[in-house]
């Protein structure tokens, strides 16, 4: 399964766009940026730089855990 770590804002939206169109299944973990979820060390783990959209797919290469932090 995929997480889509996000907020409703366009950068995040985009992503749920391109999952929409592809039909993979996710799960939506919203990170409120106002309240400054993107500073809390579990989400740093993902996106070292407190950015969202970032994406945790759990059945990555060789059955591992892959993370893409797209909020550069
Ligand atoms: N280049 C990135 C930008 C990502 C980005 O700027 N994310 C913002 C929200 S739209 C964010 O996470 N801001 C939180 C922060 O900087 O603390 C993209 O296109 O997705």
């Amino acid at each position: 399964m995929i997480d889509l770590y996000s907020a409703t804002t366009p950068n995040g939206q985009k992503i749920h766009i391109m999952l929409e169109e592809t039909g993979l299944e996710y799960r939506v973990v919203w990170i409120d940026i106002g309240k400054g979820d993107q500073f809390a060390p579990e989400f740093l783990a993902i996106s070292p730089n407190n950015k969202i959209p970032a994406i945790v797919d759990d059945d990555g290469p060789g059955g591992g855990s892959v993370s893409v932090c797209i909020g550069r």
